[in-house]
């Protein structure tokens, strides 16, 4: 039999499938891709490693989100609620529980945030019963995503997300122009949260906003990402820094940049903070997404810095180029060429890993650990922003291996 006709076959199997066959297929298939186990890949560059499988996709979403299982109601057993995609998950790990707070899209392209839960880390990420009740302030929320989340020293866990609406000021038809701005939200148990007022500042709009977990000077640290449009960073851009007296009050007066999108790197464009950094005894491990332009559109990657202990907002280490870009299968998706993260944990053993999503679809781990970044990000070439500098660099490495050539 050829393929065809076994695909017809298939398909008529199907058609005559009942609400119950369905039901059963639905529920096995659901349960099998859960409980799915994640393997690591062999690490070629030995930084971090990636994992075979996906840790989160749209198909995760639990049947109860879906579905009316009512067959009274829903005869076909047909989805009623599409889920487009689960992505930029913010992270934290609680009562030895990995936890993220995935990005879910709808098919209606709104996003809302839904915790994940995992033993380990690596796979068996299982949503909670439902998605999180987000508290509107005056101004509701058009759509909210990409949270960040640090746990303050202040008692409470933040999580501060880019809240969207359609800019007031946009000309009559205009039905795309959006004003972004950092929302804040609080909790103790990640079910409850309250909700502050947005950050106010006065560089324009803001997205990928990040809080520091300790005072500086007895106030709220912030980095930012101060820019002029929704989409261009026109005079802005750059990952900035600023401080507020307060957080129910949160306003930042005055930001420094920290990071500055720079020509002909892969923060051409822009640039922006993933999660909030991590302590090490050498400094704070950051890691950061920077976009640069190609024929193709924009492509997303991810890059890392360190930052001076005492004085968080000045760049220490900066290795060259990036650390993860979209490879393979994460290349493609809703928005393809991009991978983005804004969560990370760091474990009691010294392991990091490491959130990204890929192409604005779904989510993926990488693990690696405190001391092979700190390693990377201090003995790695910095970008010397010239073509022959690169070069140079590497003669240099060549140079230095000429004792060692019997080994390779
Ligand atoms: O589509 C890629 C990313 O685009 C935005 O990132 P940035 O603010 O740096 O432009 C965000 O919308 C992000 O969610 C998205 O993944």
């Amino acid at each position: 039999m050829n393929d065809l006709v076994v695909n017809n076959i298939k398909t008529y199997r199907m058609k005559k499938l009942s609400f119950e066959d369905r039901l059963n297929k639905i529920k096995h298939d659901h349960k099998t891709l859960i409980e799915k186990s994640n393997k690591e890949r062999f690490s070629t560059n030995g930084i971090y490693a990636r994992y075979e499988n996906p840790i989160l996709t749209r198909d995760h979403i639990p049947l109860s989100w879906r579905y009316d299982f009512n067959k009274e109601t829903n005869p076909f057993l047909m989805e009623r609620i599409g889920f487009n995609a689960t992505f930029n998950a913010g992270a934290i790990k609680l009562n030895g529980k990995y936890l993220l707070v995935v990005r879910v899209e709808g098919n209606d392209r709104k996003s809302f945030f839904a915790v994940a839960e995992s033993p380990n880390g690596v796979d068996n990420f299982k949503f909670w019963d439902r998605p999180i009740t987000l508290p509107q302030n005056k101004k509701p929320d058009t759509n909210v995503y990409d949270m960040r989340l640090t746990q303050h020293d202040d008692g409470y866990i933040y999580g501060v997300f880019c809240t969207e609406r359609k800019d007031p000021s946009a000309p009559e038809g205009d039905t795309s122009t959006a004003v972004a701005e950092a929302g804040i939200a609080r909790t103790k148990d990640m079910i409850i949260w309250e909700r502050l007022p947005d950050l106010v500042s006065t560089t324009g709009q803001q997205r990928n906003v990040v809080l520091f977990p300790h005072l500086i000077d007895g106030k709220y640290a912030f980095y930012t990402r101060p820019q002029d449009g929704f989409i261009d960073t026109g005079k802005g851009g750059g990952v900035g820094f600023g401080l507020s007296e307060s957080i129910e009050k949160p306003e930042v007066k005055e930001e420094i940049i920290v990071d500055p999108k720079t020509y002909h790197t892969i923060y051409e464009v822009k640039n922006g903070l993933g999660p909030a950094p991590i302590k090490t005894e050498f400094g704070w491990l950051q890691l950061a997404h920077g976009v640069r332009n190609t024929a193709a559109g924009l492509r997303y990657t991810l890059y890392m810095f360190m930052t001076d202990l005492e004085k968080p907002w000045i760049v220490t280490y900066k290795p060259n180029g990036h650390f993860i870009a979209p490879l393979q299968e994460e290349r493609v998706g809703d928005v393809s060429n991009v991978v983005f993260a804004n969560g990370w944990i760091k474990d009691d053993d010294g392991e990091v890993k490491i959130y990204y999503a890929s192409s604005d679809t779904r989510m993926h781990v990488a693990t690696s650990s405190v001391d092979k970044l700190v390693d990377y990000c201090m003995n790695s070439p910095q970008d010397r922003l010239y073509s022959h500098l690169s070069v140079r660099t590497i003669n240099e490495l060549i140079d230095n291996n000429k004792k060692f050539m019997d080994l390779i």
